[in-house]
């Protein structure tokens, strides 16, 4: 299929510009997206790695009536901070554009008049959900129901979060506005549908046939059930006035679908890069020798292989999508993130708490990248990686090179004599590499790969220990040399092979390599085909370490933080109970409270919750039995004050006549807590009224 490839058009998923990034989106999307573009790079290829803010859409305007302010000020605000935390991780798009953008409008407009005037779109007047109370259609997100296909009772109109699958409004149980909670009615409209039921049998071939073997299982298994369950025709406009508007007669107030718009956001990014860089930008969506590939997490891939590959069909003059190698979710500490929970690590944050370390996150969510299922990140995972991969591994390596170069050499790489056979075995070795790990990227396993280049500073670890320069040096000065020169070889060939992972490292070795014009110049497969990566007789600078181990308490600092959010939603979720019915003062007067202590407390045989207590009321010693026996220990309530209605009726419980209540509240995690009677010096029998 792809035996002659001219050029690479990669692609990240457009992420919604209605909060910042974190790290679910950099591992499941951007992070996969830069190392394979990084490495096409290296090898010389020629590339486009287009990306952008996706500015339109319901969130957008959901999050705009949320703080009061308009929806271009929204995406503006948020557009600024994603585009600088994507810079501030290297992620090497070629251009970060926005749907906002003049060319993104009229690309988009331009693609719509097309199929419009070809007549590849069926237009229907339909009803559709509208909210009279708002006086407005409700568009996909706007709706919540229960979905038809799983159950889940917060569906959205267009898409269930649940199960993924993708649906229209109308289909929904039991839907709901989102403005106003209103039930909606239906009122008719005209739209444009994209009849995908007329793509099905070129989809079936084109996805269930060619691509069976070489896209990802999770990818394939979700096209197939859309084809299998067959395809219906789909709006590509919707009544809303936020968005790209129809560009055709008869179609006032209404916009163009964002999952309509936002994909050819690729093709406009492109657009305005090729301007830029004074290139054409039409090979890299219209040659049949481009490979075009989308980088998206699993809830867009009905998207980028079904709707928007039938869009370019039926323009007629673009290709389709090679693969598309869509991830699972990456949860974080055991729960799924979550923006409006803040159960997240934002990008911007991380580096405030991490200055510097970009390529230590890089790294733990390649190491956890959930390529075939959804996985976790946790900050003692993240803690372990980096202090006994990056830094016992590859920093140690380096430093060791480095440090005893400098000492033994001045820095000046030595001349090697013979070579042992462990050497030329380790060169060898090492010169297997560029080919293991480039075909691991190709098929899109990063951990695979990335697991491999680690691999690399472990030959270079396990050389230096077994050959112990730092012996031989006192004995044997022509072995330290060749030692020292091959150890330098495996350095270079690190500073190399690491950069579509680690950029920063790569970078920063190279520089202290000292070899600008070998080291910059060596592309991937001179380290496997060149003799040499560092010649004798070449300068190399000085050591500074590569990474920093991490310490207890900067992981503390993050679990804490997490903590923090957990209290507040239960704070934010906790239900308040709705007052009950006024009661007169004289009711209120029968109730007799009194401050008491408790002087005994035992378990009560056979009931898991009870507990017998002995209470002083100061009127009397009586005995209270209370269902806390799941929350106290009969330990710990020994002499604790409390509050006690002492003049309820007694009751017999499991045989023991209780005479009073003790009064119990609970917090939002379901944690009972004595109603205090408060200040010092109360005694017992003092009554509360
Ligand atoms: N903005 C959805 C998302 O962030 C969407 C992707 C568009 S890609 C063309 O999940
Ligand atoms: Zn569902």
């Amino acid at each position: 299929m792809s035996l002659d490839i001219k050029r690479y058009t990669i692609t990240a998923a457009l992420p919604y510009t209605n909060g910042p990034v974190h790290i679910g989106h950099l591992a499941g999307v951007y992070v996969p997206a830069d190392i394979y573009a990084r490495f096409q790079r290296i090898q010389g290829k020629d590339v486009a790695f287009v990306c952008g803010s996706d500015e339109h859409g319901v969130p957008i305007t959901i999050k705009a009536k949320k703080e009061g302010i308009t929806p271009q000020e929204v995406v503006d605000k948020y557009h600024a901070i994603i585009k600088k935390s994507f810079e501030d991780f290297g992620i090497s798009f070629d251009n970060y554009s926005r749907t906002s953008a003049k060319i993104h409008h009229e690309t988009a407009s331009h693609f719509f008049k097309k199929l419009y005037e070809d007549g590849k779109f069926s237009e229907e007047v339909t009803e559709q959900l509208y909210d009279a109370e708002a006086g407005q259609f409700l568009a996909d997100r706007f709706i919540i129901g229960t979905c038809p296909k799983c159950g889940f009772e917060e569906s959205y109109g267009d898409q269930c979060e649940n199960c993924g699958t993708s649906h229209n409004a109308t289909d929904l149980i039991n839907p709901k506005s989102a403005i106003t909670g209103a039930v909606p009615t239906l009122k008719e409209t005209k739209h444009w549908f994209l009849p995908l039921d007329q793509y099905e049998d070129w989809l079936k071939e084109w996805i269930l046939e060619d691509h069976k073997k070489d896209w990802k299982t999770n990818v394939y298994g979700q096209c197939k059930s859309w084809i299998d369950d067959g395809l219906r025709p789909r709006a590509v406009t919707r009544d809303l006035d936020w968005g790209i508007p129809v560009p055709i007669d008869g179609a006032d107030g209404k916009v163009l679908y964002v999952w309509f718009d936002a994909p050819i956001g690729y093709i406009s990014a492109t657009k305005e890069w090729a301007t830029r860089e004074g290139k054409d930008w039409e090979p890299y969506w219209k040659d049949e020798g481009s490979k075009l590939l989308h980088f998206i997490g699993k809830d867009n891939i009905v998207f980028h292989c079904i709707i928007f590959p039938s869009m370019l069909k039926a323009e007629g003059s673009y290709i389709v999508p090679d693969n598309v190698p869509a991830n699972e979710f990456l949860n974080l500490e055991g729960n799924k993130i979550s923006t409006s929970k803040n159960w997240a690590v934002w990008l911007h944050e991380y580096l405030e708490e991490f200055p510097n370390q970009q390529d230590v996150l890089r790294y733990v969510l390649t190491a956890n990248a959930p390529e075939t299922k959804d996985n976790d990140f946790t900050w003692s995972d993240f803690q372990a990686r980096n202090n006994n991969e990056l830094v016992a591994v590859f920093g140690n390596f380096i430093n060791r090179v480095v440090v005893l170069t400098n000492k033994y050499y001045d820095g000046l790489v030595p001349a090697p004599s013979v070579f042992s056979e462990i050497d030329t075995q380790t060169l060898d070795e090492l010169k297997a590499y560029p080919a293991v790990i480039a075909s691991s990227i190709e098929r899109y396993r990063f951990r695979e790969a990335q697991m491999e280049l680690m691999n690399v500073a472990r030959l270079g670890n396990k050389y230096l220990a077994d050959e112990e320069p730092w012996k031989t040096i006192k004995t044997d000065e022509e072995r330290t040399k060749t030692v020292l020169y091959v150890a330098l070889q495996i350095a270079s060939a690190l500073a190399v092979l690491s950069e579509p992972f680690l950029p920063f490292t790569s970078k920063k070795l190279k520089s202290m390599l000292c070899h600008a014009e070998l080291v910059e110049a060596s592309t991937w497969n001179d380290v496997s085909s060149k003799s040499e990566l560092l010649p004798t007789g070449h300068t190399i600078g000085e050591g500074e370490l590569l990474f920093s181990k991490i310490e207890d308490e900067q992981i503390q600092t993050q679990l804490e933080k997490l903590q923090a959010s957990k209290k507040e939603n239960q704070a934010m979720n906790a239900t308040v109970t709705p007052q009950k019915e006024t009661i007169q003062f004289d009711d209120f007067t029968k109730l007799d409270m009194r401050v008491g202590t408790i002087l005994e407390a035992e378990k009560m045989p056979k009931a898991k919750k009870l507990l017998v207590l002995k209470v002083d009321t100061g009127i009397d010693v009586r005995t209270i039995v209370s269902g806390i026996a799941e929350s106290f220990t009969p330990e710990e309530i020994i002499g604790k004050k409390v509050t006690v209605l002492v003049n309820l009726a007694p009751r017999a419980l499991r045989g023991v006549d209780s005479e009073g209540m003790i009064l119990m509240t609970e917090t939002p995690d379901g944690k009972l807590v004595f109603v205090n009677p408060g200040e010092e010096g109360v005694q017992n029998g003092a009554t509360i009224n």
